[in-house]
């Protein structure tokens, strides 16, 4: 049986800690929150979590900036928080993937602070370094030069993203060796899995100019999670993969990862994150049935994802967050949860959450946001650059989590949330979503329940049967059963799928129950099983 298949029966649920819930009352998500929300998540039908760093980190990059790796950010707490926290998950089998930074560190960590200091330190090359930028680079927030000056060694070190985020040089066996003491170090902590940030960018080539997937990039990775202590471990990396980086990257026995993301539908014809796109989701259907037909053919375990703490809201960008919000988010959820792969769950799409609409900067924490404003203001009229600053910053999706209506949102019994809250919390949270007749909760906690009761959702062969103009219509086949999974984002229709004897199973709109002709309404969603034909 390939390694994969086990984890064809997780579902995933991404936590960004700093927004999930206060529990001590200081404004910022922690530790002690998520244990208190265990339940809230098994419940979802949940079986894994994915926590955001919760290593200590000067926060330049909530997290991402991390000055070590074997310590807890103490805003989330403890080492013992987060013990009690993997025991109280283990106890509802909820398994444990951590975050881990391995292309750079803060510039705070002790290797750096080490490294800075003078060239013949044994830390100096521990990082990149030249007498003067090697190349034109720039960070990826949008800062400028990727290369920052060091005073005392008169030198220029890189970092791909903030200048508090120096790139770790893998070339270095050193530092090769110490992120395979990190990730051992985790894992005798209980920890099951890691999802790899930018694990792409860790082997690069100067002299091609080369940023990413470098000459050593898979020896570096096998050498990580290759090893007998790491192997089994669930990894999944964010290399923004194409196809034949993926059968690379996760093919049966490269010993690497085991699944890794890919974007096409997050960046569709975008000229950068902060210009509005206008696109239909007929590309978005388009590129998930590509993306289906490919990975199957391939056999490569797929992660099926809409949103995360980078982006906007996913419904809010390409759906509609506003009349027929239930309706788009479960459409979209009915899609790309019942495809074959492994299932992502951001927190708060289950709830429907979408973006917000501030008009003044210090509601804003993102350093790409931040830096955005400070190179467009006075260039661009003010409503144009708040509507692409609302439209892309990735503070969107960072909002204070929003539980119930009250003061606080049930986030935190602070006075003032470390990020403004989302500006439609009040209407928009747990507990007014669950009173809705139209619940995105519910929703979520049947096509959950759906997929872990029918083999076929998990383990069964994608056949596509239409996928364009805003429709797909694709069937989930095993052994002997047959299920058809319908979803139209666009106008309404009336199509014949070919499947006369079939029964309505799950539905976001309960009138398809009473239509004879396979008719569908914008957002509609409907699942069946096929009967004998
Ligand atoms: O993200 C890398 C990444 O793809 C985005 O940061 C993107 O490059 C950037 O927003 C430009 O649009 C990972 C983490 O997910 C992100 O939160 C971190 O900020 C980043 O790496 C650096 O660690």
């Amino acid at each position: 049986m390939k390694e994969f298949i086990k984890y064809l029966d997780w579902v995933i649920y991404q936590i960004y800690p700093k927004s999930f819930c206060d529990s001590d009352g200081d404004g910022i998500g922690d530790l002690a929150g998520i244990t208190e929300k265990l339940d809230y998540i098994k419940d979802l039908g949940v079986n894994a979590i994915w926590l955001c760093p919760i290593f200590k980190s000067p926060q330049c990059d909530n997290g991402y900036d991390i000055s070590d790796y074997r310590d807890i950010e103490p805003v989330f707490g403890t080492m013992r928080d987060f013990e009690n926290l993997v025991a109280n998950a283990k106890k509802r089998d909820i398994k444990i993937i951590l975050d881990l930074v391995a292309n750079h560190t803060s510039s705070e960590h002790f290797w750096f602070k080490e490294a800075r200091k003078s060239k013949d330190n044994p830390y100096h090359d521990y990082y990149y370094w030249a007498k003067k930028p090697l190349n034109d680079w720039t960070d990826q927030f949008g800062g400028g030069s990727a290369w920052e000056y060091n005073e005392q060694t008169d030198e220029y070190y890189l970092h791909s993203f903030a200048v508090g985020q120096p790139d770790v040089n893998w070339d270095n066996p050193k530092v090769r060796q110490e992120f395979c003491d990190i990730v051992d170090f985790w894992i005798d902590k209980g920890v099951d899995g890691f999802r790899c940030d930018v694990l792409h960018l860790i082997s690069k080539d100067f002299k091609n100019d080369l940023k990413w997937f470098g000459p050593h990039f898979h020896e570096y990775v096998n050498q990580l999670f290759g090893r007998e202590k790491s192997k089994n471990l669930f990894t999944v990396g964010e290399c923004y993969v194409d196809e034949k980086q993926i059968t690379e990257l996760c093919g049966e026995g490269r010993g690497e990862l085991k699944s890794s993301f890919q974007f096409d539908h997050i960046f569709i014809g975008s000229k950068g994150r902060f210009a509005p796109i206008v696109t239909s989701m007929n590309e978005v259907v388009k590129i998930f049935d590509n993306w289906e037909k490919v990975t199957q053919k391939l056999d490569v375990l797929y992660p099926l994802f809409t949103d995360n703490h980078d982006q906007p809201w996913y419904n809010s960008k390409f759906g509609n967050d506003g009349v027929k919000r239930f309706e788009s988010a479960t459409a979209l959820a009915t899609m790309f949860f019942l495809g074959r792969g492994v299932p992502f769950i951001y927190q708060g799409q289950e709830v429907g959450f979408a973006n917000s609409e501030y008009g003044d900067i210090s509601a804003f924490d993102d350093i790409e946001t931040l830096n955005f404003y400070k190179a467009s203001v006075g260039k661009i009229d003010d409503k144009t650059l708040y509507k692409d600053i609302n439209f892309g910053s990735r503070d969107n999706s960072r909002r204070p989590f929003a539980w119930n209506g009250e003061q606080g949102f049930g986030f935190t019994s602070a006075e003032k949330p470390w990020l403004p809250y989302a500006t439609r919390s009040d209407r928009l949270n747990v507990e007014s979503d669950l009173k809705n007749e139209k619940s995105v909760i519910k929703y979520y906690r049947d096509l959950l329940k759906l997929r872990k009761e029918v083999a076929a959702f998990r383990y069964g062969q994608y056949k596509s049967i239409y996928s364009d103009d805003g429709f797909i219509a694709y069937l989930r086949e095993y052994d002997d059963e047959k299920y058809l999974v319908v979803c139209n984002f666009a106008g309404d229709r009336e199509v014949d799928l070919g499947f006369k004897n079939k029964k309505l199973i799950l539905t976001n709109n309960n009138a398809i129950l009473s239509i004879k002709k396979d008719r569908f309404v914008q957002y509609d969603a409907a699942v069946y099983k096929i009967l004998d034909e």
